[in-house]
Parts: C-alpha cells; sequence; structure tokens
C-alpha cells in the first residue's frame, strides 16, 4: 500500500512538472556594448496611455540591456536614484520621490522614433523631467553642453537648466526633454529649439506624449524632426531623470527644503539630476559628482560631464 501512494505521488509530481504552467521567459541581461551589437528590428507604438504595446521582455538583471521582440530595453537599477551619491528629495510630501529611473525603451517604425521611460510613481502628479540626449555615432557636429538655456530667459523653451554636459565623444546632435505628464522639446546641435508639444495649436506635428499612470510615458518622434531615419546607424542614448519645476528642471540645493532637494553645491554648479541610464551605482555618482564646487554658479566648465553613462541602440537596415 505505502509503495502505490508513493507511485502515485510520484506520478503526480511528474506530471505536474510536465504539465505545469510554462516557466516566465527569462531574458538574460547584456551590458551595453553587447546590446549594442544586436539590431533592433522594431515596431509601432501607438502613444495613447496604454503601455501594453511594448511587448519586449526586461533583462532578468538591473542595470542590465536587452534586444527583444523588436525593442531595446534597459532595466535600471532602482533605489539609485541620488545623483552624486547624496542627493536627497524636498520635504513637501508631493514631491518625496519619482525620478527613480525604472526603464528605457527605444523602438521604430517608418516613420517614428518611439520611446518609452519608466520611473517610480511620485507622491503626486508631479512627474519627473527626463531628458534624452541623442549621439549619432561617426557625427561630427554636436553639442556637449546639453541645452543649458539662458539665465535671462529661464523657460522651457530656453533649455534645461539641468548643469549637465558631455564628454566630446558623445556631442548630441539632438536634446529630447520631457516634463509634466505630456510636455516636451526637442533642441538640435546648436542649441535651437527644434519642435515643442504643450497640447496647443502651435504644437510641432507628430511630436507625441503621453502619459501613463504617472509612470510610465510614451514618446513618439518623427524621423523628419531628427535627422532622418536611421536603418544601419548606431546612436547613442544619454538618458538622465530629475524633478521639474514649472517644466525646466527642479535645482538641487546643498541643503534640502520644502521645494528643493539637497546634497548639491553650496553654489548650485551640480547637476540637478538624480538618476541615469547605462552604468552601475558607483560610475554614475562618481560622473553626476563631477561638477566643480568652486566654479561660479552658471559657469558651464564647471558643470558635471557625462562620459560612461550611456546606452548603445544599433538600428537594423530598414525594409
Ligand atoms: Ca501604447
Ligand atoms: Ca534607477
Ligand atoms: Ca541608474
Amino acid at each position: 500500500m505505502a509503495k502505490g501512494i508513493f507511485v502515485l505521488v510520484a506520478a503526480l509530481v511528474i506530471s505536474s512538472v510536465s504539465f505545469g504552467e510554462e516557466p516566465e521567459q527569462v531574458v538574460k541581461g547584456l551590458s551595453v556594448v553587447e546590446a549594442g551589437k544586436m539590431p533592433v528590428v522594431g515596431h509601432a507604438i501607438a502613444v495613447d496611455k496604454n503601455i501594453k504595446d511594448w511587448v519586449g521582455e526586461a533583462p532578468a538583471e538591473e542595470n542590465a540591456a536587452a534586444v527583444n521582440n523588436g525593442e531595446y530595453i534597459w532595466k535600471d537599477a532602482t533605489g539609485d536614484d541620488t545623483g552624486n551619491g547624496k542627493y536627497t528629495y524636498p520635504l513637501n510630501k508631493t514631491l518625496k520621490k519619482g525620478a527613480d529611473l525604472k526603464e528605457f525603451r527605444v523602438t521604430y517604425d517608418k516613420d517614428n522614433l518611439y520611446l518609452l521611460l519608466k520611473t517610480d510613481r511620485p507622491s503626486d502628479w508631479w512627474t519627473g523631467y527626463r531628458m534624452i540626449g541623442i549621439h549619432k555615432e561617426g557625427a561630427t557636429d554636436g553639442m556637449t553642453l546639453l541645452a543649458q538655456g539662458d539665465k535671462d530667459e529661464y523657460n522651457f523653451d530656453s533649455g534645461t537648466f539641468a548643469n549637465l554636459k558631455v564628454s566630446p565623444d558623445l556631442a548630441c546632435q539632438y536634446v529630447v526633454v520631457i516634463s509634466s505628464t505630456y510636455k516636451g522639446r526637442i533642441w538640435d546641435s546648436k542649441g535651437k529649439l527644434i519642435a515643442r508639444k504643450e497640447d496647443q495649436p502651435d504644437d510641432t506635428s507628430g511630436f507625441a506624449i503621453l502619459d501613463s499612470n504617472w509612470n510610465a510615458v510614451e514618446v513618439a518622434i518623427p524621423w523628419s524632426l531628427i535627422g532622418g531615419e536611421p536603418s544601419g546607424q548606431t546612436w547613442k542614448f544619454i538618458v538622465a531623470v530629475g524633478q521639474q519645476d514649472n517644466d525646466i528642471v527642479r535645482a538641487v540645493e546643498e541643503q534640502a527644503s520644502e521645494w528643493h532637494g539637497g546634497g548639491g553645491a553650496a553654489n548650485g554648479a551640480n547637476p540637478s539630476i538624480y538618476d541615469l541610464a547605462g552604468a552601475d551605482k558607483a560610475t554614475q555618482e562618481k560622473e553626476l559628482g563631477s561638477y566643480d564646487a568652486e566654479a561660479d554658479n552658471g559657469d558651464p566648465n564647471g558643470f558635471a560631464t557625462i562620459d560612461k553613462s550611456y546606452l548603445t541602440v544599433n538600428f537594423g537596415l530598414m525594409k
């Protein structure tokens, strides 16, 4: 009898293994270099507040990349939203989080580049200030200062005011910024504003931005706005996340206060960016901490420089 029960139990175990649910697909995380060699096939996305059309599986590991189901996917670490390692959030409860990058995805079709940015969800509708620098490999023009803006104007059309620059190897042909749940700007290699989205009659046609649940945003950028389709090209993306303040970046100061985070420099030369894509926490902290605390306020020579925190996307040959 005991033997009979054993056989029965063994048979049940075997059948549950054989006919149980399929294990979830586990996608192995790749380094930025490895993923940058894999052509992304691309597929269409509807910018419609629903992110279910992003069908790629994210890698299992944090701070790792994957190319899956026609998408480039970077899975950023959770909890690395500490800027130079010391940044804290403002004290007001509506601004206590919201600048922790979780995922950055890229895909495309013949008309548009599509981006998805996932972050942690803020306590209120103050979604983050998300900057995406685009460097096309082989391009000779570009700006190393990421559309800083004119201090006399201090508005979203003028620039980012993020106190951030990139190394000459990463000089950007375009800088895209997403602010709030639906607004955006694109500047070109000379820092000239070339596209705006504000739900106004003069919005740039085709530049689409829609938020989903305050923790993900879909973006469509027509190829015609950013130099044409990238068939066979390799682009680098510099992705930086901060908080927003009247649609420019919210300054991180030396001491946290109700409306400003702390952990920066006395003179305000530090970048107002909490998180980057493309590198581990130590590298990110070093890069966001590479400002000159003695430089004059607003002097780009003192700004932090991004050199290693980027993603490499290999666009396949378009048919
Ligand atoms: Ca969608
Ligand atoms: Ca993060
Ligand atoms: Ca990060």
